[in-house]
């Protein structure tokens, strides 16, 4: 689970990320204007509160370094596996408790939104964390446009399922469809993003192309990857993780160093590129944002 690293740093994972941030110093700069990628239209995003400054993890370990059983259960597989999927066209179904359902094409969908940037942490369950520089719309301002009813209270997320096209899906690792779900209120949250790509880029397919969640103050899981289903529900929908072991993995699985996983601490966390670890925070640092969601609640219960 955890990698280790040489000191040195290879040239080859340095410049893609000295070039993205070259371009943002210069998006910065009051030039973004004339530029037409989706970067510039992140003049105000690149300054807006939610980003974090932390030094960006590189683009090299944030594309072979991941989780997403759909294509094997090893940090590399995706990596070497994802790039058959295909994600174009790609569409989105739909359905519950909303005024507008039906099958939405995601070009359309994202046509009409304004792409932000965010740079998110990611804390993995397994204590490890990223941060990467994503591109994607809030989530709620998608929700918005299907006009929830008031008997939606949650919404229920699902990956596609493509046995051909993701290896992982021809064994029983997890019940496929992968599904994730989050209370309204969480799904409405600013923060919550639904992200089309990282650093600059369409999204690689080893972290969710064409379309993944990001929910920067939960453990990794609950940002689930290549969403073909949007679900509103009166009720809690079953998760995938919570579904496999209700006592390791909870519907909410906020960030929380003071909750231990039954098989290992959330105390701290190793940051991928480092060799130390840092402390856990409490949401994930998200706290300021996020911790009045769940006021009243005990968090040791609702993990
Ligand atoms: N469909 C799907 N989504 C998924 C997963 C998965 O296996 N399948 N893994 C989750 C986990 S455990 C984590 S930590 C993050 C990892 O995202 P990344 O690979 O982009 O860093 O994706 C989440 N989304
Ligand atoms: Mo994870």
């Amino acid at each position: 689970m955890l990698i280790k690293k040489p000191v040195a740093i290879k040239a080859s994972e340095i410049t893609p990320k000295a070039i993205y941030l070259k371009r943002r110093r210069f998006i910065q700069g009051g030039m973004g204007a004339a530029l037409a990628t989706v970067l510039q239209n992140n003049l105000m995003a690149a300054a807006n509160s939610y980003s974090t400054t932390e030094e960006l993890t590189s683009i090299k370990d944030i594309t072979r370094y991941n989780n997403f059983y759909e294509f094997g259960t090893s940090k590399g597989a995706p990596g070497i596996h994802a790039g058959a999927l295909t994600t174009h066209p790609w569409s989105i179904t739909v359905s519950g408790a909303c005024e507008h359902p039906g099958n939405y094409d995601l070009d359309d969908l994202i046509k009409a939104a304004e792409v932000e940037e965010r740079i998110y942490r990611l804390r993995c369950v397994e204590a490890w964390s990223m941060v990467i520089p994503w591109q994607g719309v809030p989530l709620g301002k998608i929700l918005k446009r299907f006009g929830p009813t008031s008997k939606a209270r949650y919404v229920a997320f699902r990956t596609l399922v493509r046995p051909a096209e993701m290896p992982g899906q021809r064994r029983n690792i997890l019940d496929w469809p992968y599904r994730e779900g989050l209370r309204m209120d969480e799904a409405m949250h600013p923060l919550t993003l639904l992200a089309t790509g990282l650093y600059g880029k369409d999204l690689p397919n080893q972290n969710g192309a064409p379309i993944r969640l990001v929910v920067p103050w939960k453990y990794g899981f609950k940002s689930i990857k290549s969403i073909v289903s949007i679900e509103f529900t009166e009720n809690e929908p079953p998760t995938t993780w919570n579904q496999k072991g209700a006592d390791e993995y909870g519907f909410y699985a906020n960030v929380n160093p003071a909750v231990d996983h039954p098989r290992w601490s959330q105390k701290k966390e190793r940051r991928i590129g480092d060799i130390f670890k840092r402390p856990t925070l409490p949401f994930n640092g998200y706290a300021e944002e996020v911790a009045s969601l769940y006021a009243g609640m005990d968090l040791r219960k609702h993990y």
